[in-house]
């Protein structure tokens, strides 16, 4: 299981619990050497700065180094220090990685490792970069480096409801147990767990979790109001790492915690009523983040009801909190949730960007859409959203999924960094333009005529996998997705295979190398091994209603959900093109409104998000449609078998209890993987009547 806490009782862990990427063997290579931290005199430290010396005194003293005092730093090995410049070039230019407060620079020269940063913050992440290189912080070259986040918002948002919700649970779409911060009604009065998670966050690049579920029911209301003390408690046990909380709410708050008739964002008695409340939130928590909100959507209340636009709602609650320097993330996921099926002219794809790109340049300064990275939900393959280029002037978060509901529910081993990495690195304008990550980090190329400076940055938010399971998100593998997602917020251009390497190594410290093997052998391409044993083709929503796990292929076609793909005896895939569709591909800018809309360039493997085609059609790949069906549900599940191989093999070189675990997970993701193919390739069979060319066995 988990290492042991410290001698010194810090950090704060829960040792039955296991230690994810922070095990004590990961800080023995700084551990174990004598070790300076060095804070501004004057007052006390600041309790980020507090965090960094608690983390030297407890690892040395469980690795045998020693901490130096600060007036003798020059006989350290190691120096961390908090200064007015970090050596960096001087005048460095706002926007630039040294002006950035949670930068740092690190220093190997003459035996002694320097990281110095201007902030707490900034230390911190510097003493997290020390622990993830390990004993190369000290080995390598010299030479100095500065590191800096790529935007300051990196959130995680969790979908925990306090009271257990009759049919989503304790947490929405939450596959690792109940929630860490609520039980039974309450906030948990133990929050350990929240101590332990937000060391782990702040290690992974996280700096801001919503703390509760974006469809707030009447109990989690109260968190803005009876319960704000109980909020300030969780707070409280995220600071030390630097990371701010922030709170869903109900856009009928007004009406339902007031006592108000109307929740019209125009109304004098709301916006009072949502400055007092934001004022006394405030008052509680000093360094609260804001609010975050869904509006108009899957039944959630929101401006619609009283005439207003999205603009005038969001900017309502940005008033009342930018007095406090807070933000509102309003949320695009907009959509009509009870369409008629046989109504074929709307298309829920179309959706954010209608409903929000008319009102680029109405947002206030503090409101950042949060946008879903695909125009539907989170699935396997999905294009990217075109709404997320089409708001130039306002402040924009991409938002990602890191629970696995559509992926496998965290029963199947799907990595999800190269997903993640291939949809930041879009570029929007065609190869070598500005990506989505350039744009959430506030540098949209039409960005007030200047290509964008960085200073309007919505920056990224996911939902997070965690729970109160023991190894916190169910499979043990799918803390990899965790620790995937803090990093590419930190750096989205890093390598994806790299950071699960480095995940490896925190993990599992000093491990039979066949433990890094096994890892890639199955991890590395899991992604597109989930993908071929689904929906294919970029066709989506195959699974079943409601749970969205395993296969249904018509689950959702008749249904109000806007998430069909017309599958016929001819052919499959929606029309969404210009010329004879839905004109979704009118929403993008060149070059891709062209080559989605073409049949000669559309990427195949997106082929039936864009087109709908008889199934002999012949795919760039030299294949048809049905037959690259057919081969690639057959090969999905082989290479899932493969990689069982895999694990098995090495099973032993893992620890007991991370093996136990992940041999229970495979089992099922091979009975799942197995009826996904049968599901599919009989459906399709049947659908066409088209035998597989191979003649393998269809029911
Ligand atoms: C929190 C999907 C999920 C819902 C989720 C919603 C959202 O529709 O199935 O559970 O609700 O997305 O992102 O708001």
């Amino acid at each position: 299981m988990s290492s042991p806490a410290t001698a010194t009782g810090f950090p704060v862990v829960d040792p039955s619990v296991h230690a994810a990427w922070l095990p004590d063997a990961a800080l023995a290579p700084l551990g174990s050497r004598r070790v300076a931290v060095v804070v501004p005199d004057g007052g006390a430290p600041d309790v980020v700065a507090q965090t960094v010396r608690d983390e030297v005194a407890a690892a040395t003293a469980a690795h045998g180094g020693a901490v130096v005092d600060p007036q003798q730093a020059g006989t350290a090995d190691v120096v961390l220090a908090v200064r007015a410049s970090t050596g960096a070039p001087a005048g460095a230019p706002a926007g630039s990685a040294a002006a950035d407060p949670e930068a740092f620079t690190l220093t190997r020269a003459l035996g002694m490792v320097t990281v110095t940063a201007t902030t707490s913050h900034g230390l911190l992440h510097g003493l997290f970069h020390l622990v993830r290189l390990g004993e190369h912080a000290f080995t390598d070259p010299d030479g100095t480096w500065t590191h800096a986040p790529t935007t300051a918002l990196r959130m995680l948002d969790h979908w925990d409801n306090v009271a257990v919700h009759p049919v989503m649970g304790q947490v929405e779409r939450g596959y690792s147990g109940g929630s860490i911060f609520y039980d039974d009604g309450q906030v948990r009065a133990d929050l350990t767990r929240v101590a332990q998670y937000s060391r782990l966050l702040a290690a992974s690049g996280i700096n801001r979790v919503a703390i509760n579920n974006v469809n707030v029911g009447p109990r989690e209301s109260l968190l803005l109001t009876d319960d704000l003390d109980e909020v300030a408690r969780i707070a409280a046990a995220f600071r030390p790492y630097g990371i701010r909380t922030h709170l869903s709410v109900s856009w009928a708050s007004p009406v339902r915690l007031g006592g108000l008739t109307t929740s019209d964002p125009l109304d004098e008695d709301v916006r009072a009523w949502w400055r007092a409340a934001a004022d006394r939130v405030w008052a509680t928590i000093p360094d609260f983040g804001g609010f975050v909100v869904k509006a108009d959507s899957e039944g959630q209340p929101g401006p619609f009801a009283y005439g207003r636009s999205h603009a005038d709602g969001a900017n309502m609650l940005a008033a009342a909190v930018a007095p406090h320097g807070g933000l509102v993330h309003w949320r695009a996921f907009v959509y009509d949730h009870t369409q008629d099926w046989r109504d074929r002219k709307t298309d829920r794809a179309r959706a954010a960007y209608d409903h929000f790109a008319p009102h680029d340049g109405e947002f206030a300064d503090n409101v950042i859409v949060q946008i879903k990275h695909g125009p539907l939900d989170f699935q396997v393959r999905e294009a990217v959203s075109p709404a997320i280029a089409a708001l130039p002037r306002t402040r924009l978060a991409a938002e990602f999924q890191v629970t696995t509901e559509y992926l496998g529910h965290q029963k199947h081993a799907v990595y999800l960094g190269r997903m993640w990495s291939e949809l930041l690195r879009f570029p929007y304008w065609g190869e070598g333009s500005a990506t989505m990550a350039d744009v959430a980090a506030g540098r949209h190329p039409e960005s007030d005529g200047t290509g964008g400076d960085g200073t309007r940055a919505g920056g990224f938010a996911a939902v997070s996998n965690v729970g109160d399971d023991v190894f916190w998100t169910g499979h043990p593998f799918a803390q990899a997705n965790l620790y995937a997602w803090g990093r590419l917020t930190w750096d989205p251009t890093l390598d994806p295979i790299g950071i699960l390497d480095e995940w490896v190594s925190l993990t599992f410290p000093g491990a039979d190398p066949r433990v890094r093997e096994t890892v890639h052998a199955v991890l590395d391409e899991s992604w597109e091994t989930y993908e071929r044993y689904t929906a294919p083709l970029g066709v989506c929503f195959m699974v079943k209603p409601h749970t969205h796990y395993g296969p249904d292929p018509d689950g959702y076609e008749y249904s109000p959900w806007g998430t069909y793909h017309f599958a016929d005896r001819d052919g499959v895939g929606v029309d969404r093109t210009r010329a004879t569709g839905t004109g979704f591909t009118g929403q993008y800018p060149a070059p891709w409104r062209d080559v989605y809309e073409s049949l000669e360039t559309v990427p195949d493997e997106l082929l039936l998000f864009f087109h709908h085609v008889p199934y002999g059609h012949v795919l760039r790949s030299g294949k048809t449609v049905i037959q690259h069906v057919y081969d690639t549900h057959f090969e999905g599940l082989e290479r899932v078998h493969a990689a069982v191989e895999a694990w098995q093999a090495a099973a032993d070189a893992f620890p007991p209890d991370v093996a136990e675990r992940v041999t229970e997970r495979f089992a099922e993701q091979v009975r799942s993987a197995t009826d996904w193919r049968d599901v599919v390739n009989t459906y399709f069979f049947r659908k066409s009547g088209i035998p597989d060319a191979a003649g393998r066995t269809i029911y």
